[in-house]
Order: structure tokens, then sequence, then C-alpha cells
């Protein structure tokens, strides 16, 4: 199919003013009734088209007549009618089938079909497989929702909107109704039915609205939503406080699956939430998992004003949304935990999963300019860049600024689809600004290289910082532009002193807007140590010459966590390439020097401690290299952390441990999840230098662990150090959590990080257990993902062995779920740096595939990893 370009966009022909559904539920057949309300823009004259697929179409009427055969085309996914007019109204009635829907798109089964619940999942374009309508999101319309089905089967029955009525009927059967006042895109519809259990509360909003929240869960995992409920009502406050935004319906619903191709989905007063993303306790929920069901829960609600109440006008304004709610989810989730730490976390995320997109064959903008299948653009590049984006806007407008801009651009668009042109507009007015040249950040892939260099004049007293861009060629777009790059700073004197800069602050923002500019710093008396990028002020590779020295002293000295922590991974950087190239080992020096003094101090936070003492990890370091060795990136790696935890030392590293481990309680405030941070850091480094003592304390923390964090942490080192206890605990856990889904995740995900060779046998013998199944996203990602996007070493064969298997799976999870099979493909990503022995095996393996016949999701992912 030719792809769908962002310069044919047209408004929509005819738009649906209100639309009324009416469900008779049932798992293996479902009717769908709708009556929808027309009206024609008077200015095209195009006929009716409604998209709908796979819907068996059982009667249709327009302006209450039944339409003879020849008024009417189904065909290719698009019903055509003749003779509708401005103010027709178009009656359908069509059967889906819930239980054979595998695609998890559209109406669909979640659980067995004895105990599961039907629910459904729209964005971006499941509506059109529950009924016939203009599937875009610029076609805003108000909801009557009703819902029939078995009372014993099916007795709870939600859909989106606030509550307008229930009742019983004949034969045990039972209805209930909903009305969305507020017009909205197709993609936020939702419906959920089936046996649920609940958790209640009542909420009050800023403005005096009495809300009723409602999670809704299985009833064996309804004891693991307190967490969520009180995350939620965290960001409702927030949102109150930092925005301005109420919660506009009476009641908002939030309800967990098992079988979900995402992580969440904000439909307007029905949330719905892969479990993995709303379930915690601590007997199955690491710290991680935690702050991440706090963060998806806000990012959700978040949406209800960007991307609800201010949709999108078509999907290639998708990071109109995604970015802006990533970056409001960031705020808030720094809001309640370190700021400094969750921004190493953001950034650590950026690089691992959205550098690597961007230097690939699957680059694309921020604001993509055409799509096959727009399922395949819910990528880090749309969600994490594009929180980048508004970040560097948020910057450069500052607190107060932004918080005007932002109340204008949704006192603007309320009730309208937008554009990231309306975004940037509203920004700009509000602040008597042009901020139009940041557009070219959405329109240019690539992530640009900063060259920074400094020279200090002792005899002007002048310090000049010259920094130069260029942002290398991406597939399509071989030639790029300058763009606004906002660099915040901070001269530190050579004993780690702040130095005064602009009117005697000791940071100050310069903002690189061509290819290259001096900016001159007077009043310095001694060469400084430039920190650039304080907080990654900007989504770029940055570039400069620092002396090991130099890089020791902002670790020690910048006032800037982040930047602390960036200067770790600087030098760390070094001592790898050093240790690669056989080198002198300067900057290996002192990278392990300048972390054993801090970890000495105990002066540190000990997150943050944590985070220091972690080195880039194998995908980064793969991300600097051509002809790339997977295997020998893993050695050095190791060879790397083992130099660092020598220096540390072993005794060190014991009593640090044993001091650590001293707190064994399962508390969740910040310094004991700081504390398990540290300890299983420790845990980890001893392993290298003193297998056998630290597999035994590894083995000890795994039959005491109070959290599931230490547990899974003590897990972890059995596994990869191929421990001698490693069997038995994991046989353990396998008992244990046998029947909780999540912590079986864990369970397949753990044994897929086994370093090297031996993953491959492993991952085989995995997917043969009775617990494995394709059919579940979570299982997948926890096995097939891991191994291949998140185990280099392991999946990266010379014999080819992992890319055929892979592929393998691939063809038979496409035509279970093409969305999944889409997103898995791209582990295959930068086969074209790899060494020439596995770059020939991933070719064929990648062109294997394609000579299949694909769904249009994975067709467009492999098709475009081949052209490059
Ligand atoms: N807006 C949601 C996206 C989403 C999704 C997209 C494609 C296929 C299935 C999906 N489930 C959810 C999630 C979010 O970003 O909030
Ligand atoms: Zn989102």
């Amino acid at each position: 199919p030719s792809p769908i370009r962002l310069a044919d966009y047209r408004p929509p022909a005819w738009r649906v003013d209100h639309i009324e559904l009416e469900f008779d539920l049932g798992i293996d057949a479902s009717e769908v009734r709708s009556r929808l309300q027309l009206a024609r823009d008077p200015a095209q004259d195009a006929p009716l088209r409604l998209d709908g697929e796979g819907l068996e179409l059982l009667a249709i009427a327009l302006d209450g007549r039944p339409l003879d055969e020849g008024t009417y085309r189904y065909r290719d996914n698009v019903l055509e009618v003749d003779g509708a007019r401005d103010g027709s109204v178009l009656e359908t009635r069509v059967r889906v089938r819930p239980a054979a829907n595998t695609a998890l798109e559209g109406l669909y089964l979640s659980g067995s079909r004895e105990r599961g619940f039907l629910l459904t999942q729209c964005e971006a374009e499941g509506f059109r497989h529950i009924t016939f309508f203009p599937d875009r999101p610029d076609v805003l319309a108000k909801y009557t929702v009703t819902l029939r089905a078995d009372r014993a089967r099916f007795p709870v029955l939600l859909a989106g909107g606030n509550p307008d009525g229930a009742g019983e009927l004949p034969d045990g059967r039972h209805w209930a109704r909903f009305v969305d006042p507020y017009p909205k895109p197709c993609y936020l519809f939702a419906l959920v039915a089936g046996r649920l259990e609940r958790i209640e509360r009542d909420y009050r909003t800023a403005d005096g609205r009495d809300v009723r929240l409602v999670i809704w869960a299985e009833a064996d995992v309804i004891d693991c939503c307190g967490y969520a409920m009180d995350a939620l009502e965290r960001a409702m406050r927030w949102d109150e406080q930092a925005y301005g935004r109420n919660y506009d319906l009476s009641v908002f619903h939030v309800v967990a699956t098992h079988d979900f191709n995402m992580g969440a989905m904000e439909n307007k007063g029905l949330n719905i939430f892969n479990a993995k993303y709303l379930l915690a306790d601590p007997d199955t929920t690491t710290d991680d998992e935690y702050r991440a069901v706090e963060a998806v829960i806000g990012h959700e609600y978040f949406h209800n004003w960007s991307g609800n109440r201010v949709t999108c006008r078509d999907w290639f304004q998708l990071s109109l949304k995604e970015g802006l709610t990533v970056f409001r989810e960031q705020q808030f989730s720094a809001d309640m935990n370190s700021a400094p730490l969750k921004r190493i976390d953001d950034v650590a995320l950026l690089r691992r999963a959205q550098f690597p997109e961007d230097a690939g064959p699957l680059a694309h903008p921020v604001r993509p300019a055409q799509y096959s299948e727009i399922n395949n653009f819910y990528t880090a590049t749309v969600y994490e860049k594009g929180s980048e984006l508004v970040r560097m806007l948020a910057g450069r407008l500052g607190r107060e600024g932004f918080r005007r801009g932002m109340d204008l651009y949704f006192a603007r668009n309320d009730g309208r689809a937008a554009t990231i042109e309306d975004f940037l507009t509203a920004l700009g007015e509000a602040n008597g600004l042009d901020l139009s040249p940041y557009l070219a950040w959405y329109g240019q892939a690539g992530t640009p290289r900063l060259v920074a260099e400094g020279r200090h004049d002792p005899v002007r007293r002048e310090y000049a910082l010259t920094l130069r861009q260029h942002t290398p060629p991406t597939p399509g777009q071989p030639d790029k532009r300058p763009l606004p790059i906002p660099v915040k700073l901070a001269l530190f004197d050579p004993d780690g002193r702040m130095l005064p800069l602009q009117d005697g602050a000791t940071e100050q923002v310069v903002v690189l807007d061509r290819a290259e500019h001096t900016f001159v710093f007077p009043g310095i008396e001694r060469a400084p140590v430039p920190s650039l990028l304080r907080g990654f002020s900007a989504p770029v590779i940055l570039e400069c010459a620092y002396a090991p020295a130099e890089l020791a002293l902002l670790l020690t000295h910048d006032t800037d966590g982040f930047n602390r922590w960036e200067a770790a991974q600087q030098l760390a950087w070094r001592a790898y390439a050093e240790l690669r190239d056989e080198r002198d080992r300067a900057a290996l020096t002192v990278w392990c020097e300048t972390l054993a003094g801090l970890f000495e101090t105990m002066k540190l936070d000990a997150a943050l401690l944590a985070d220091l003492l972690t080195p880039p990890g194998e995908v980064e370091l793969a991300e600097r290299e051509t002809d790339v060795d997977p295997a020998r990136i893993h050695a050095l790696h190791q060879a790397l952390q083992r130099e660092l935890a020598t220096r540390i030392g072993n005794a060190a590293l014991h009593a640090r441990y044993h001091d650590l481990a001293s707190d064994a309680a399962a508390a969740l405030d910040a310094a004991s999840q700081a504390r398990r941070r540290l300890r299983r850091r420790v845990l980890e480094l001893l392993a290298l230098v003193d297998t056998a003592a630290a597999q035994a304390l590894a083995a000890a923390q795994f039959d005491q662990a109070a959290t599931m964090t230490d547990r899974l942490a003590a897990l972890a080192v059995l596994v990869r150090s191929a421990a001698p206890q490693a069997d038995a605990a994991l046989a353990h856990y396998r008992k244990r959590y046998d029947g909780n889904a999540l912590a079986l995740d864990k369970w397949f995900a753990v044994q897929a990080q086994l370093p090297g060779e031996a993953a491959l046998a492993r991952v085989r013998a995995l997917e043969a257990d009775p617990r494995f199944t394709l059919k579940n996203p979570n299982r997948v990602q926890a096995l097939f993902g891991t191994w291949a996007r998140g185990n280099p070493s392991g999946f990266h064969r010379a014999d080819g062995e992992g890319y055929r298997l892979l592929a393998a799976r691939l063809a038979e999870l496409d035509a279970l779920n093409p969305q999944v099979a889409a997103r898995l493909a791209t582990a295959f990503n930068g086969w074209q740096r790899l060494e020439p022995v596995r770059r020939g095996q991933a070719r064929a393996a990648v062109a294997g595939l394609a000579d299949r016949r694909l769904s249009r999701n994975l067709a467009e992912i492999v098709g475009n990893m081949l052209k490059a």
C-alpha cells in the first residue's frame, strides 16, 4: 500500500456530531448497533466513506430507510454509502468476534473464555474493528453508549463518560448506559465487561467537582491496586497545582488487564492499563516498578488534558500529545521523587532507546512526514525525544512563561484537534516570542553532534567557548539544517568553585542557532572547566576534549547532579576505549580513582553513588562503534567494571555490602530504595572480583529478601554469574510465583539476560515451558524482548542462530499480533553496523522474513530495515 503523507492532509469531508452505540456483548460474537448523526463539509463534494475492518455487516439504513444492495459498497476496509446529506442519520448493525481477536485491537477477550473479560483498545485505529466510522482523530463526536449482556457472565459493564442509567432485561440480561458530554475522537472510546472487583475513593477537585475514582481488576489481584490509587490521587493534585488542570467527569475508571499491546491507554474516563503498570505489592514489585506504576498512572491521567480535551489533528501530530505528556509525567515523577535521579534515568533511556533509533534505518523525525502503519510510530523518538523538545521549550520560557504558554494552549485548543504549530504558537504568543525556529527540531531526524572547544586568554582574562553543530544524514534526509540548541552551562575554577557569569549568576543558557558560534565570557582569571549541557539541556551528543582530570573535577564538584553522572559516563566511555584499543590507561585510572574516592567518603546519596558506579551499558557502547562485535563488547564491559571493583577493593565492597544489608526492611521510602539500589550495584561489582563469595551472599540475599528488589537483584547475580546456586534459586522462585503472571515474567526475563553463548539454549528451553505463550505480549517481551533487545552478547551470535530463531518466531507472532511482532522486530535495528560475519547472518535473516507474507506492520519495519 502507498504511504500516508502529512503533506496530503485534508479536513474530513464528513463529520459525526453524535454517535449512539448499542452493544450486545458475547465472548464469541458481539453485535454492535451504531447511529451516526452526520454533518457534511459544504466545501467538499466527496461521497460518505467510513472505515471498517473485519466487520460482518448485518443491517444498514440511511435516514430510517434500509439501504438497497446497490446503494452502498463495503470493500477494501471502506464502506461507501450513496445518498447521504448534511444532517443524515446512518444506522448499521455489525457482528464482531472478540475471542478470535488475537491482535488485541478493537474488541477482544482478556484471559480465558471461562473467566476472562471483554475490553477494547482503539488507539490508533482500533475503532474501525468495532463499527463503521471516520476513524481519524480530527472527527470529534459526542458518545452515548449502551451495553447489554448476560448478568452472571458480565456483572460489570463500563464505558467512558458519565453513568446514565442501568437496569435489568429478560433472560438474566442487564444493561448500562454512559454519556460522554465531551466531544472526542473515536480512538478514545472504550468499554469493559466482565467479572471484575473494585476499589474506590472519593476525590474533590480543586474547582469543587466530586469525582468517584474506581480501580477495577480481577479478584486475585484487586489487593494490589492500592498503590495505584494513591498515585492517581497524587497525580490529580499535581496537575491541579502545576498546570491548573482539573478532572471533568463524575467518575474516573481504571482497569487492569494482563493482555495489552502497550503500557496503558488514556480512554476518556476509562483508562485501561497493562497490569504490569498498575498492580503493585512488596512481594512482587521492584522499586523501579513502583516508580513506573506512579509514572504511567500520571501519564495516562495527564492525557485527559494533553491528548483528550486537546487532541491531535492527525497521527503525524502524535508527539503533540505523547511528547508533551511524557514531559508532564517526567516533571511529576521528578517532583514526587528525586529530580536528579529521575533526569539520569530519563537520559539513560533516551540514549539506550532513542539514540540508536535515530542513528539507524528506522530513524524518523518527531513529526514523521509519512507512514505506512501508524502503530509503528509509537516510538522512542515520538515519545522520549518529543519530551526533550518540550523540555527545551519550557527551559527557554522559564517556569512562569511556560505555564502562561500552556494555559493559552489549553484555553485556545480545548475541544479541538490541534497541531504542533498550534502548540508552538500558543507558547510563543503568551510570551511575546517567535518559537517557530524550534519547529525544525520536529521535522529533522537524527541526533545533532555538538562540538565544544574552549580557549582561555589569560591576558584578556577571557574564556571563549566555540560551539559547532552538525547532524549526520538519516534515511531520506541527506542534508541537515542547524537547529536552535540551548546549552545550559557553568564554569568551574581549577579548585572546583563555580565562577560568576552574567549578572553574577553562576549558570547561564546560551543558544547555538547556527552551525558555529563563539561565546565569550569576560573576567575569567584562570582556565576554567566548563560544565556544559547541564541537566541535559538539549538532546544532542556532546563532544568536548576534556582532560580526564577535568572530568574528575566535574564528577567531584559539579553542583548539577546530572552533570556529575555525565562526567562519570564520559570518563567510563574513555576508559572503555582505552581497554579496547589497548592504549595508555589515563582515563581508566582517573575513573577508578575518583569513584573509589567517592565510594569511601560515604557522603554521597546512595542512589546517586549507585548510578555513578554504573558505566554505559553494552547497547550504548555499541552505539559509538562500527564493525560491532557484541561478544567483545561484553567482555570489555565486564573488564572495565572489574577494574573499578578491584580499585575499590574486596574489603571495602564487602564492608559496604554488609552495612547496607543490615537494613532488611521492606520500606518504600527514598532512603530505603537508595540503599537497595547501591546494595545491588555493590553485589554486582563484588561478583566480578570475589565471585564465589558474592554468589554466597546473593544466595543468602535471595533466601532472606524482604522485597522483590532484593530478591530479583540476587537472582540476577546468580544467573548471570552462572552460580552453582542459580538453578535451585530459579526453581524456588518458579514454585513460589507459579500463579502470578507478572512475577513469572520476571523469571523468564532474568534468564533471557544470560550473557554469551549460553543464552540461546536457555531461550529455547524457556519457550518450550508450558507457561510460555506467544499470545501474551508481556510474556513475549519478557523472553524474546529481553533477549533480543537487552542482551546483545546473548542474541548476536556469530553463527546467526539467534537471528534465525527470532525471525522464525516473528513470523509466527505476526499471524497472531502484528503490533507486537513489529515492535520486537526492531531488535534487528543496527544490523548494518555489526562486524561482517554477524552482519551477513542478520541480513539473511531479515531478508528471509521480508520474503514472507507479512502484516503491514511487520512489512514496514522489515522493509525499512533493508532499505538503508
Ligand atoms: N496513547 C497510548 C498509546 C497506546 C497504543 C498505541 C498503539 C497500539 C496500542 C496502544 N495502546 C496504547 C498509550 C500512551 O502513550 O499513553
Ligand atoms: Zn501517552
